[in-house]
Parts: structure tokens; C-alpha cells; sequence
């Protein structure tokens, strides 16, 4: 069996796409997610350079090889835009054995741990009423867990709150829009949200929020420690990524769990923070951290440390990964918790959907492989639209993380 051909097709319905798609002599296909977003053309011509080219011939069975084959045979590794490729090459490679072999990819990669997966909703509003009344209809539609992100008091727009009515979404068109931030004014807020959003929700329902990388590392524990009492599910990206020691910091003021990792590629960039238990989640998913290969591999090393899953899972990431994740998450024992931003109606149009939402849980179908196809000609009414996702200033201008 061999790969005949491979294309990379880019599409925007609603926001952009970048979808890989594998040929092989038997007439099967497979598809794999590679969307980085605002960075979506540097994956198409990494892929379209450098690994379609390579892959033509090679026998998809080889999983392993052909992963290992793009990570340790390339002499400049890691990183988003090559992860993303090898991560979009592997998922296509898992969609095409499954097919082959007429089977759902979670039966190739151990079976069912489970038959439902526990996601998470977003609430987020202008301010606290609004993200607490929004968590209650969250409630009502049946989520038993759901991520509180509320506008700031004093500050134009904040991350995860959408700038009109329109469904979040971070990425704008054309070069990154400017956000303006202040960390003592999110400080002061945050911790009498949580402490309302608990009055209100009461004690049953999981509460999530994400810092996004936007705190020192005494800044992170004092919100960490202050919101202690109303036990959240976890907090997210309280610190930078790249700082790693910062989360010792963290852990030393408080038992609030800690979820990291939407912008890690590899095992690399995980085994301190999982070695050194300064984590409880990890959250890079399938389509950025090397497929369904690497994450096995990571998901290993956290059980070990009782470190659980739980995957980004915001709209950038195509209905092929979200499906995927889904087929991991019901194979894995150390799965936690699962990320669920439903797309626009408009991105079903393109790409068809096997799972679906009840009662605070997703379900995947058992149909062959990932389960997820495209329609091309749908897609091509769609064409790729520049967009970026914002960058962060200071109040007095300084550059910050966004
Ligand atoms: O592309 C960036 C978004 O996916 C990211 O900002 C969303 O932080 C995010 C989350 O937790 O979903
Ligand atoms: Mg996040």
C-alpha cells in the first residue's frame, strides 16, 4: 500500500481552515486538522514543500516511521507550524489504518475507557451579571462544567468576551487588532466573580478560567490562593508557558489545580512540568502536539503522575481534530476534561460532524477512522481570508502578552 498523493486544502467558512488530505493507491483518504490561527499559510507551505512531496510513496501504515520520519529525521524540530504539519500528516495516517480496517480510530488505539466525554461550555459576558447569567443557561442546556471569562471593570474588551453579539472568536481579519490590559484591575475583579458565580451556580457545577499567560508568576498564586474557596476545576494558563519554574511559584500558595499547555507542540515542552507534578492537566491537543502518535506518548507520561487530559478544543481547531480529540478522550484511562466551543452552523457545511452534544457530554460515532469527511466544492465557496489573532498592550502602551 502506498500514499499516491496528498493536497492541503484551505478554506474559510466563517473563519479559516487548514485541512490536510492523504491519498493512497486503494482509493482510501484520510484527513488530518492543520490550522494554526493566524499563522494558517505557513503550515500550507511547510506541508506543501517539504512533506507532501516526501510522503508520496510511502506505505500509510507506517505510522510510526513516517511520524518520526518528519520529527527526528528533520534537523530543525519542534515548534507550532512543523508540529502542526506532523500532527495533520499522523491524524490523516490514523484516519486512513482505521478506514482500512473498518474500524472507529478509538478501537485502534485501546478501546473504550468510555462511552461519553465530559466537555466544557464557555460563559462569557460584559461583566459579572452577564457571565453568570450566561453560565446559567450553559446550566440549563445540560453542561456540568463551564469556563467563566468576564469583561473587566475599566477595561475596554478582555480576552474570551466577544466584542458584539456575535460568537467569540480571537481572530480578527487582516493584521492583529490591539487589546489594552491591566493586570491589578483583573486582580481586584476575578476572584468576586467566582465568588458570586458559586453563590448563584452553587456547589455541583465545575468552574474553569483561563489566565492566558497573562500573570507573574506571585501574581498567579495570589489569584490561585484567593480562589481557593470556590473550588474551581482548574485555572488555566496562569503563567507563560515559556516560564516554567513560575509554576513552582504557584503551586507552593495553593491547591488550586492548574491546566497548561494549548500552545506546547511536544513532550519536550511538558516533562518538566509533569515530572515535577507542577501541573494536573495537560492541554495540548492532537492537531498541534504531534497527533494521535506524539499525544499517546505524553498522555503515558502524565498518567504516571496522575496528570489527566484536557485538550483545547475553541473553534480554530477543525470539526477533524475536535473528532479525533473525541476518539482519544474514549480511549485513554487518564482522560479529564474536554474543551467544547461548538462551531458555526456555516463550518458543518464544509465539514460533516459525528458527534454530537447531551446532557454535559459528547458522544462520538462509530464510523470508520475519525469519522469526519470534507466537502471540496462547499469549501471552495469559502477562500482563506487573512486574520490574526490580537496583540496586548499595556494601559501605557507597553507590549504584553496576549
Ligand atoms: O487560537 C487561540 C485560541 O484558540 C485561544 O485563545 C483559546 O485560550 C483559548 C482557550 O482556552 O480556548
Ligand atoms: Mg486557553
Amino acid at each position: 500500500m502506498k500514499i499516491s498523493n496528498a493536497k492541503v486544502i484551505v478554506c474559510c467558512p466563517g473563519r479559516n481552515f487548514v485541512t490536510l488530505k492523504i491519498y493512497t493507491d486503494q482509493g482510501v483518504y484520510g484527513l488530518g486538522d492543520a490550522t494554526l490561527n493566524g499563522r494558517e499559510k505557513a503550515v500550507v507551505s511547510y506541508l506543501e514543500d517539504y512533506c507532501i512531496p516526501a510522503l508520496v510513496g510511502k506505505d500509510p501504515r507506517n505510522i510510526e516511521d513516517i511520524w518520526h520520519y518528519f520529527y527526528k529525521g528533520v534537523y530543525w524540530k519542534r515548534g507550532p507550524v512543523s508540529m502542526a504539519a506532523i500532527s495533520a500528516i499522523d491524524l490523516a495516517l490514523w484516519d486512513i489504518k482505521g478506514k482500512m480496517l473498518n474500524t472507529p480510530l478509538y478501537n485502534l488505539i485501546g478501546g473504550k475507557s468510555r462511552d461519553r466525554i465530559l466537555v466544557y461550555a464557555h460563559a462569557n459576558g460584559k461583566n459579572q451579571e452577564e457571565t453568570i447569567e450566561q453560565a446559567q443557561k450553559e446550566i440549563e442546556q445540560g453542561f456540568k462544567a463551564v469556563r467563566l471569562q468576564s469583561g473587566i471593570p475599566g477595561l475596554d474588551h478582555t480576552y474570551g468576551v466577544p466584542r458584539d453579539d456575535k460568537p467569540y472568536e480571537p481572530a480578527q481579519k487582516g493584521l492583529p487588532h490591539e487589546d489594552y490590559w491591566d493586570t491589578s484591575k483583573y486582580l481586584n475583579f476575578v476572584p468576586g466573580l467566582f465568588a458570586k458565580a458559586r453563590e448563584v451556580l452553587g456547589a455541583d457545577v465545575h468552574l474553569l478560567h483561563d489566565v492566558h499567560h497573562r500573570c507573574t508568576p506571585i501574581e498567579a498564586a495570589r489569584l490561585a490562593k484567593e480562589l481557593e474557596p470556590f473550588h474551581l476545576f482548574w485555572l488555566e494558563d496562569p503563567v507563560s508557558g515559556e516560564l516554567q519554574d513560575g509554576l513552582e511559584i504557584v503551586r507552593k500558595h495553593s491547591t488550586t489545580p492548574i491546566a497548561i499547555g494549548e500552545v506546547f507542540n511536544t513532550v519536550y515542552d511538558y516533562t518538566t512540568l509533569i515530572a515535577r507534578q507542577l501541573i494536573d492537566y495537560v492541554r495540548m491537543p492532537v492537531s498541534h502536539g504531534g497527533g494521535i502518535t506524539h499525544l499517546l506518548k505524553v498522555a503515558a507520561m502524565a498518567s504516571v503522575y496522575h496528570i489527566n487530559t484536557g485538550f483545547h478544543g475553541a473553534t480554530d481547531l477543525s470539526p477533524v481534530a475536535m473528532a479525533a480529540a473525541l476518539h482519544f478522550n474514549t480511549a485513554i484511562n487518564n482522560f479529564g476534561i474536554q474543551e467544547y466551543m461548538p462551531h458555526q452552523e456555516i463550518v458543518h457545511e464544509v465539514f460533516t460532524k459525528n458527534y454530537w452534544f447531551k446532557d454535559g457530554y459528547l458522544y462520538i460515532d462509530d464510523s470508520p477512522g475519525i469519522g469526519i469527511d470534507i466537502d471540496e466544492k462547499k469549501a471552495q465557496r469559502y477562500p482563506y481570508e487573512m486574520a490574526c489573532l490580537p496583540v496586548n498592550r499595556k494601559l501605557d502602551g507597553t507590549m504584553f502578552y496576549w
